[in-house]
């Protein structure tokens, strides 16, 4: 690299301090117990083949917050790996004719390349991927001490099947409820599934919920309705002809003496049951089968058209014995409280339509203060507050009153309960494919389950298999893998050929980014109490819910398992916007893609990472436009060069400041000490790195007017090196290479990436003040001094307080008060 600075030739800059950088593992780091740590992570991507807008946005996000905080000091860890199981890379073997490994670690070593030529500052000796058994043996552990604590368990589970590919199909392989594949429909499939018990923890995630304010408002609200907590009660309901009760569960108990009829899941066993050999039987046989058919094909969140069909069954209400019709409806979901719902119509608008529907009675029980309810008038269910009427015993308490009395009264008489119920479910981590972590248990004729003995871990997940087109797991058939003896009596024995959900793997690998180096175990306890918890992670909104819940309960179990010593995992949590392009999200399917490396190549890495974090704040979507690309680019050209022309200059200037400062020197001082300030503040509290860019921007701005050769008085050169030297550490964490490079050939001898976070002077970034006028009606009538920028708001009470201007408004009404900030305040009376 000649210091030739004539022209902006990015290429040659970037690869010379790529280049440095990875050969000196400057982001390199170790525990270091006198230093403050900070760990910043992005979330890992799948290796799917190339890198895309959305990594780079997020990847360029992360390293500006690592080296920005290197720069304030912290010993920062900021490391990379690779999500590496899952099913496109089973696809793609199918496609390709390949194996998974090879195509998935094809892909990481091109998507390692494309990470690193955007100058990222990772520490690669971190570097993971989760399909090496280096990896994945310890998950299996965790499995194992899971077990045996009760907290992993097998029960039945319904799948998606399909019959002509013979396989189950992952949730987002049916699409529109049928097989991606063949196009057949999927038939729901009872099977034996493995699942982890998160319902044991939901308590704790959910109050955990409220120790987070580092997180988003809306991410926290997302995990609290998805952990669906509700106080209620559970209520017997004696069903006419039977000795079995009927629990159901409700929020609602003080509306008890409003039910008219009872809803239950299709799923749910009486409904068989009861229809059984009555005139409803065949109906209910249908109404059962198209319902749970249809169910499988709603997105979630889609509510179906109310239907139901009644059993042919009667129970009674504990508390009035009167007698409620047994409906199925297929609102009802069978995994939610009891599956069986007591129906109230005038208090519960699904219960509303439903009645309405089917011409069921409607007794309205809690009433508004003060307004009349009656079965006829009532266009809608009364959800809300009242007290009850037509109650017995418990008439003209408030609800609030009414439903402890009546849990309570339930309690009293032995039909009832109050009870806790979360939406929450356990969670499934069988998986039926082969590219994933194999599930360490075998299954013996004689002896039933076994786990797979802790000494022989791992079980490997074979490789010398062929994938073949049918899209099957090729484990199910892999005798040599399936084969094997049972640990408990030595007898002939069969693997588990399930895998995990690859959601696993995403559960703790940022715990084990702490201890790349240990094996003794999954987690070196020294390193991972050091660096944990996350300081600052940042990933797409996609994951609010599931990655981010299953994180924060492994970090529990693993905490309680002894592996670790923290509660969460993630202290402050930034979800970044989308890439849009066109008016929708950058994807391969809508053909509105702009490929990084293509524009890296044309632009530059410090451009791509320059725009993606100027053209919006980090929370929001980011609307693609070439134009602004472009901006980026042409902002960098003039500041290099700035720099080529001035070199001697800037190589020349005296460090130290000037005795005597002409007007035009402190101006150009106070605005590299404001934009000191402002960066950081922006850097520090929200990353609004758009706003700490145009701030860089205006100060460049400022240089290249006061320096320009018509520029009436130019600024002292320390001035002038001064305020380059600002503007190359504030992009530095930005714009790494082209800021590293300018600081080395301005004569600097410590690299940019050693410099410490400029401080600025608050006595040379105070503002001059400033005139605004004050009018009444139209005429000056006083004056305000005060610093420039300041507030419309400030402005107006200032001028609104101002003792002269209130002596010419007197007692006339203010019409309106319009504020030019920095200029004038007009009042109209
Ligand atoms: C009677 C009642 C009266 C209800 C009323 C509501 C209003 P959350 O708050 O979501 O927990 N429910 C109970 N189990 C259900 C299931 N498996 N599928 C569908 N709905 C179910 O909702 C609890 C309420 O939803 C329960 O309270 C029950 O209806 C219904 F004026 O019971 B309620
Ligand atoms: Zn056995």
């Amino acid at each position: 690299m000649s210091n030739n600075l004539s022209r902006y030739d990015f290429a040659a800059i970037e690869e010379k301090w790529r280049t440095r950088w990875l050969t000196a593992k400057t982001w390199k780091v170790t525990v270091d117990p006198n230093r403050q740590k900070y760990y910043v992570l992005e979330m890992f991507p799948y290796p799917s083949g190339r890198i895309h807008m959305g990594h780079v946005r997020n990847y360029t996000i992360g390293d500006v917050v690592a080296r920005y905080r290197r720069m304030r000091g912290d010993n920062v860890i900021h490391p990379m790996g690779w999500d590496a199981f899952g099913l496109p890379a089973e696809n793609a073997a199918i496609k390709n004719d390949t194996h998974p490994a090879k195509w998935t670690f094809e892909n990481i070593d091109y998507m390692r390349g494309q990470l690193q030529r955007l100058g990222l500052s990772y520490d690669w000796d971190r570097e993971l991927a989760t399909c090496k058994t280096d990896y994945y043996r310890w998950e299996q552990l965790f499995f194992l001490k899971m077990y045996e604590k009760g907290l992993a368990y097998r029960k039945k589970t319904t799948v998606n099947w399909c019959e002509p590919c013979q396989t189950v199909l992952a949730n987002e392989q049916v699409i529109n409820g049928t097989c991606w594949r063949c196009d057949t429909l999927v038939t729901p499939r009872e099977m034996q599934g493995w699942f982890l018990k998160i319902t044991a923890y939901a308590e704790e995630l959910l109050a955990g919920c409220d120790q987070l304010p580092g997180w988003p408002e809306k991410v926290l609200t997302m995990q609290r309705n998805w952990i669906g907590k509700s106080l209620g009660a559970e209520i017997e309901f004696p069903v006419e002809g039977r000795a079995d009760k009927l629990t159901i569960f409700t929020t609602r108990p003080d509306t008890i003496f409003g039910a008219t009829f009872m809803s239950l899941a299709p799923e749910h066993p009486l409904v068989t049951q009861l229809s059984r050999g009555t005139e409803q039987e065949a109906a209910v046989a249908d109404f059962v089968k198209r319902t749970v058919a249809a169910r499988r094909r709603l997105k979630p969140g889609e509510e179906p058209e109310k239907e139901g069909v009644f059993t042919g069954g009667y129970c009674l209400n504990p508390f009035t014995g009167t007698r409620l019709p047994i409906y199925a409806a297929n609102f009802v979901l069978m995994e939610y409280g009891t599956g069986a719902v007591m129906a109230v119509p005038a208090h519960d608008q699904r219960d509303f339509e439903f009645a309405t529907l089917y011409r069921l009675p409607i007794v309205p029980v809690v009433l508004p203060e003060g307004a009349e309810l009656t079965a006829e008038t009532m266009t809608q269910a009364h959800e809300g507050p009242g007290n009850l009427s037509d109650s017995g015993e418990f008439t003209g308490l408030d609800w609030e009153e009414a439903k402890a009395a009546i849990t309570r009264r339930a309690e009293e008489q032995g039909f009832g309960r109050a009870r806790t119920t979360y939406r929450l479910r356990d969670w499934g981590i069988s998986r039926q494919r082969y590219w994933g972590t194999p599930i360490p248990v075998i299954h013996c004729q004689k002896c039933g389950i076994q786990p797979v003995p802790e000494a022989d871990l791992p079980v490997e997940l074979p490789t010398d298999v062929k994938i073949d087109k049918s899209g099957k797991s090729p484990l199910h058939t892999l005798e040599s893998f399936i084969r094997t003896t049972c640990p408990a009596c030595g007898g002939p024995a069969r693997r588990e050929t399930d895998t995990f959900d690859t959601f696993m793997e995403s559960s703790w690998y940022f715990a084990r980014y702490a201890c790349p180096d240990f094996h003794d175990g999954p987690l070196g306890r020294d390193q991972v109490d050091y660096w944990l918890p996350v300081d600052q992670y940042i990933g797409g909104v996609e994951h609010a819910i599931l990655h981010l819940l299953y994180s924060r309960f492994f970090t529990r179990v693993l905490r309680d398992l002894g592996y670790l010593g923290i509660d969460e995992p993630f202290t402050n949590l930034l979800t970044q916007g989308m890439v849009i392009k066109d008016g929708s999200k950058m994807s391969k399917s809508k053909g509105n893609v702009v490929d990084p490396s293509e524009l890296i190549a044309r632009f530059g890495a410090d451009t791509v990472r320059l725009f993606s974090l100027f053209a919006a704040p980090p929370e929001r979507d980011l609307e693609w436009n070439d134009q602004g690309v472009e901006g980026a680019f042409r902002f960098l050209s003039r500041i290099q060069r700035f720099v080529g022309d001035h070199l001697e200059l800037l190589r020349r200037a005296d460090d130290a400041l000037p005795a005597t400062l002409s007007e035009t020197d402190r101006a150009l001082h106070r605005k590299t000490h404001q934009t000191i300030r402002k960066v950081g503040r922006d850097l520090e509290s929200d990353f609004h790195f758009n706003t700490a860019i145009s701030a860089v921007m205006e100060l460049t701005n400022t240089l290249f007017a006061l320096t320009a050769p018509e520029s009436k008085e130019t600024p002292q050169p320390p001035l002038v090196r001064r305020a380059v030297e600002a503007i190359l550490t504030l992009l530095f964490p930005m714009v790494p290479h082209l800021t590293a490079e300018l600081w080395e050939v301005t004569g600097h001898d410590r690299e940019l990436d050693a410099i410490p976070w400029p401080e600025y002077d608050p006595e040379a970034a105070k503002d001059e003040e400033i005139t605004v006028v004050i009018q009444v009606k139209g005429k000056v009538r006083g004056r305000l001094q005060v610093a420039p920028g300041t507030a419309e708001d400030e402005l107006r009470q200032l001028a609104l307080a101002d003792d002269k201007v209130k002596g010419f408004i007197g007692e006339a009404p203010i019409r309106k008060v319009i504020v030019v900030p920095d200029k004038l305040v007009n009042i109209v009376i």
